[in-house]
């Protein structure tokens, strides 16, 4: 059955075709439609096998609960955004140690160009840094295929696989033929060896020793995969190593095949036999064209002679960071540059705002006013909607670094003699990072005025349930801020001056304040009076 499907809905509908028992997931774009097309599809089909498919605290949490669920024998994956990886990575990288039991599929979606990030780091580095198998899909169909091919590796060889997708793979839609079976879940059963799942130091030797070893079956896994090829073409002189979704773009610009040779990669570590086919065909010039920092053209500088001139990202042949695209990859091969679209011109770009009506801007007016009553006020601020309020017309804030790092930076900059020191951070940010700051705060009665903007959800990536709704106050108390010092105020023009003398009675106060103004976000606001409305 053929499907037109965008590349996550592709993955989740694999997921489920493949008898995946656990989704966990922390919401970032461009992974976020991965879980929520699953808990759709479960919302559509009640008399179906229940997939147990949850947003978590955070990153790390997800992986460990699916490093769970594989331990007892049924199939899982984790779904996240590149920086996601970074708050993962502890149990990530150890998940290679351990190894599976049930399929452990980890889906690293990136973001280059940082449409909606703060960096644009390649996931790929943590597959190689970890040891473990990436697979990168060059289509939908291939990013469909690739789960089902991904549980049964990780069965088959009990090591997770890490499925990285970019930007334009994950949110672009292509036709998919898709299953029309469902596989029945893996029943529960303990590992084989359950020594392996210690890690203490002499079973985590004696798991590296087999990790390492497992690195040449990896490869000629890769190998044996008919993703991965040598292409050859009519000029031997010329091959072009094409990544993902760059094999994609590469052969838009070739519709009849390309000329020259080429190097297909859909999964990693790179079958070194294939690099090896390519140069006896007498190549002189390889271009690399990989989506993300330049993995496989440093890899590629140590495989190739250095008769053989090599051209990427790093020589500038294609631009040196961004996403690829069709029109990139056309310059580098020297091909005319495509007739622009006339809609380009039409299109304006409007820099981002807060949405009219939203609980965090009467936050922000609050905070700016009395912020100006001291003369060297600072807002340390995080990641989520209230990040816009560094723009206009509010120019708040005073940075944004990773989930959590306001109440850390604050903290420290408190350290420092900073006075006031103010935190601005969102709901899910504060759970899903922020509440192991706070208890720093608490231990060193850190001078600091954190200010927890409660919209009750997850909005900057579209309304996802937030973990610590209805838990907040609860939180802060146990982790031994004084009751008296956590304010709960609603964010609305017409509560201006209370909110206001709150923030000053708590900049008063010498130790940790919280300051919670909550009001619905205003999009799911609207969402939940409609749905109310239609029931
Ligand atoms: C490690 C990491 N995971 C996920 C994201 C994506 N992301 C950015 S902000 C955010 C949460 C925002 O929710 P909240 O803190 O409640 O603020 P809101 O947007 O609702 O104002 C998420 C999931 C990220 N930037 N970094």
């Amino acid at each position: 059955m053929k499907q037109l499907l965008l590349g996550d809905e592709a993955i989740a509908l694999s997921a489920i075709h493949s008898g995946v028992s656990g989704v966990y997931a922390y919401p970032g774009t461009p992974s976020t439609e991965i879980t929520e097309f699953i808990q759709i599809q479960q919302k559509k089909n009640p008399d179906a096998e229940r997939i147990f498919c949850r947003w978590c605290t955070n990153e790390k949490t997800a992986m460990e609960a699916a490093l769970g669920m594989s331990y007892m024998g049924k199939r899982a994956i984790v779904c996240m955004k590149h920086v996601g990886m970074n708050v993962a990575a502890d149990a990530f990288v150890n998940s290679a140690m351990t190894g599976t039991n049930g399929g452990l599929v980890v889906i690293a979606a990136d973001d280059p160009s940082m449409h909606s990030s703060q960096n644009e780091q390649d996931s790929r580095f943590y597959g190689k840094f970890a040891m473990i198998p990436v697979f990168e899909p060059s289509s939908q169909q291939e990013a469909y295929d690739m789960v089902e091919e991904a549980f049964e590796f990780s069965e088959r060889r009990h090591i997770p696989v890490l499925l990285r997708v970019t930007t334009r793979m994950a949110h672009s839609r292509a036709e998919v033929i898709v299953k029309e079976t469902v596989r029945p879940q893996n029943a529960c059963s303990f590992p084989e060896n359950p020594r392996q799942w210690i890690l203490l130091p002499a079973n985590s030797r004696m798991r590296n020793d087999v990790l390492v070893k497992e690195q040449e079956l990896f490869e000629a896994d890769s190998l044996a995969d008919p993703r991965n090829k040598y292409i050859p073409g009519a000029d031997k002189t010329l091959s072009v190593v094409a990544c993902g979704i760059a094999y994609n773009y590469l052969m838009e610009n070739y519709p009849q095949g390309a000329p020259f040779g080429v190097l297909k990669i859909s999964r990693y570590p790179i079958p070194t036999a294939l690099v090896k086919e390519m140069i006896a065909e007498g190549v002189k010039r390889v271009i690399v064209m990989e989506e993300g920092q330049p993995v496989v053209e440093e890899i590629m500088a140590g495989l190739l002679p250095s008769d053989i001139k090599l051209e990427g990202r790093l020589t500038h042949l294609l631009p040196r960071t961004g996403e690829l695209t069709p029109d990139s990859v056309r310059a580098a091969m020297g091909l005319e540059p495509l007739k622009a679209h006339e809609a380009d011109d039409l299109v304006v770009s409007r820099p981002p705002a807060l949405c009219q009506g939203c609980g965090h801007r009467d936050m922000y007016k609050a905070l700016n006013e009395v912020a100006a009553e001291y003369e060297k006020s600072r807002i340390f601020s995080d990641i989520g909607c209230y990040t816009l309020g560094a723009l206009p017309p509010f120019r708040a804030i005073h940075s944004c670094v990773d989930m959590g790092a306001s109440i850390t930076m604050a903290k420290g900059a408190a350290d420092a003699g900073q006075f006031p020191s103010f935190a601005v951070i969102g709901d899910s940010t504060f759970t899903h990072s922020g509440m192991t700051g706070l208890l720093d705060c608490v231990n060193n009665n850190s001078n600091v005025v954190i200010i927890i903007s409660d919209n009750l959800t997850t909005g900057m990536t579209g309304g996802q349930d937030s973990q610590g709704t209805g838990k907040l106050e609860a939180i802060c108390s146990g982790l031994g801020v004084d009751p008296a010092h956590i304010r709960v105020v609603v964010p609305l023009p017409k509560n201006m001056e209370e909110i206001k003398q709150t923030l000053r009675e708590e900049v008063a106060y010498n130790g940790v304040s919280v300051v919670i103004p909550r009001r619905e976000c205003i999009q799911t606001f609207k969402r939940h009076s409609k749905e109310k409305k239609n029931n």
